[in-house]
Formats: structure tokens, sequence, C-alpha cells
């Protein structure tokens, strides 16, 4: 796998309609009709995404999280925290208002965003990074991703609950979804489950498939910045 954008659409064909469900609002972008049309049914009451977005799902359609089971766990080593939703809701909100990119083109302008900064949730929770990378889990089972410590701390890294305004969607990773404004789209986990204090980097899920570990937008995966719309 080289990494390139062209290896990731290999990998989509490879998976299958089974293992890939990309749904997008008003066409068709990595995968075929027939494959769409096979995991349509399951997703159909989300159809179309809304603003420019496309919704990606590596299992077939999304873990259906009832707002008042979820839990968001917090691990170092032996110490967890696990915080609701209604605790996340009412911790100090902040927000942050930047482009989505995916790396594969697509971007969404100006995409609003509240939650909760990163590192004030570490600091609530008592967790002091000292260097220590984090990894990230999803309610999917599948995805999986990760930042540096300094990258965790930035002021641009958020647990976000709403979107644009609106309790973030099912589709859209909702009750609450990673967002790491200054990478692209990748990076940003959706249905959140764990945030795990590792040892060293864990590879996420796109990067165990030839993607970079750092995606800053702009100077990554070999794409420029432009959007590809
Ligand atoms: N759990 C999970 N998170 C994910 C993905 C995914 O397939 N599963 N796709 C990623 C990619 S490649 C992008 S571009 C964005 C897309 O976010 P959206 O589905 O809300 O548009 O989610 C990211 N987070
Ligand atoms: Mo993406």
């Amino acid at each position: 796998m080289d990494g390139s954008p062209v290896g990731r659409r290999v990998v989509l064909g490879l998976l299958g309609v089974g293992a890939v469900g990309v749904v997008v609002g008003r066409r068709l972008s990595e995968t075929t009709a027939t494959a769409v049309s096979a995991v349509a049914p399951a997703l159909g009451d989300v159809l179309p995404a809304a603003g420019g977005f496309r919704i990606y799902t590596v299992t077939s359609g999304y873990p259906g999280i009832a707002d008042a089971d979820y839990r968001l766990t917090i691990r170092d080593g032996q110490r967890t925290r696990s915080l609701t939703l209604a605790d996340l809701q009412r911790m100090p909100q902040s927000q942050i208002t930047k482009d989505f990119q995916c790396v594969t083109g697509w971007r969404v302008a100006d995409v609003k965003w509240t939650g909760l900064l990163l590192g004030d949730l570490l600091q609530s929770a008592g967790i002091e990074l000292r260097g220590r990378p984090l990894e990230f889990t999803s309610y999917d089972g599948a995805y999986t991703e990760s930042l540096t410590a300094d990258q965790a701390l930035r002021g641009d890294m958020m647990v976000a609950l709403t979107l644009n305004g609106e309790p973030l969607s099912q589709a859209h990773g909702g009750p609450a979804r990673l967002v790491v404004a200054p990478m692209y789209g990748y990076k940003s986990i959706k249905w959140l489950q764990e945030i795990r204090v590792t040892g060293e980097v864990q590879p996420g899920y796109w990067e165990e498939r030839g993607y970079d570990i750092d995606a800053w937008v702009g100077d990554s995966n070999g794409r420029s910045d432009a959007p590809v719309e």
C-alpha cells in the first residue's frame, strides 16, 4: 500500500459491499451504484446527507447508541472515568469553525462544531499526558484513531456534540465524535467510545491501510488543500 488516494480506492473495492457502506448526499463518490443500493436500505432514513458531507462508515450501517446509554470512557492504565452524555453536556462547551476535508477530495466549508476541547476533557478527568499519546476507539467496533500528546492538547481538538447548531446525528457519529480540525477527516473518529492513554502511537484504521498518521490538511497524503469538487 503506497498511501495514495488510489491505494485507498483499491482497498475500498476489495473490502466489498458488506464491509464498506459509503453513502453520499448528492452523488456517488467512491463506490458503485450497486454498492450504495445494497447499503441504502439499512441507512435509508438518513439520506441524503446535508450540507455537502458524505457519510462514511467502515461497518455495515451505524452503531445505534441511545443518548441515555452513551458512555465515553477515558482510560489511563488502571484508572478509568466513564462519562454520560449529560456529563459531557454539563461541562463548559467550546466552539470550532473550520473547513472539513476528506482526503479523497471533498470539502465542506466553515463547519461549526461545539463540544469539549480534548485538553479540557483530559484535565477534568485528572489525566496528565506527560508526552504520552492517545488512542481512540469507536462504538462501531472497527475504527480506531490516534493523536500524539502535543496534538491532543492543541486548542482545535474536540469531542464534538453538535454540528452546525444541531445535536450530532447518528450518521455523523452522534452522540459524540472526535473532531481533529486541522487534519483530514479520517482522524475525526465517529461514535467515540474510548479515549486511552498509550505508550506509543497506535496507527488507526486507515493508517494501517496506508494513510499518514499525521494527517495535516495540505501537507500529507500527497494531496494539496485545493477543493476537488
Ligand atoms: N467510526 C468511523 N469514523 C470515521 C469514519 C468511519 O468510516 N468510521 N470515516 C472517517 C472519514 S474518512 C471521514 S472523511 C469522516 C467523514 O465524516 P462524516 O461521515 O460525518 O461526513 O469521518 C471519519 N470518521
Ligand atoms: Mo475521509
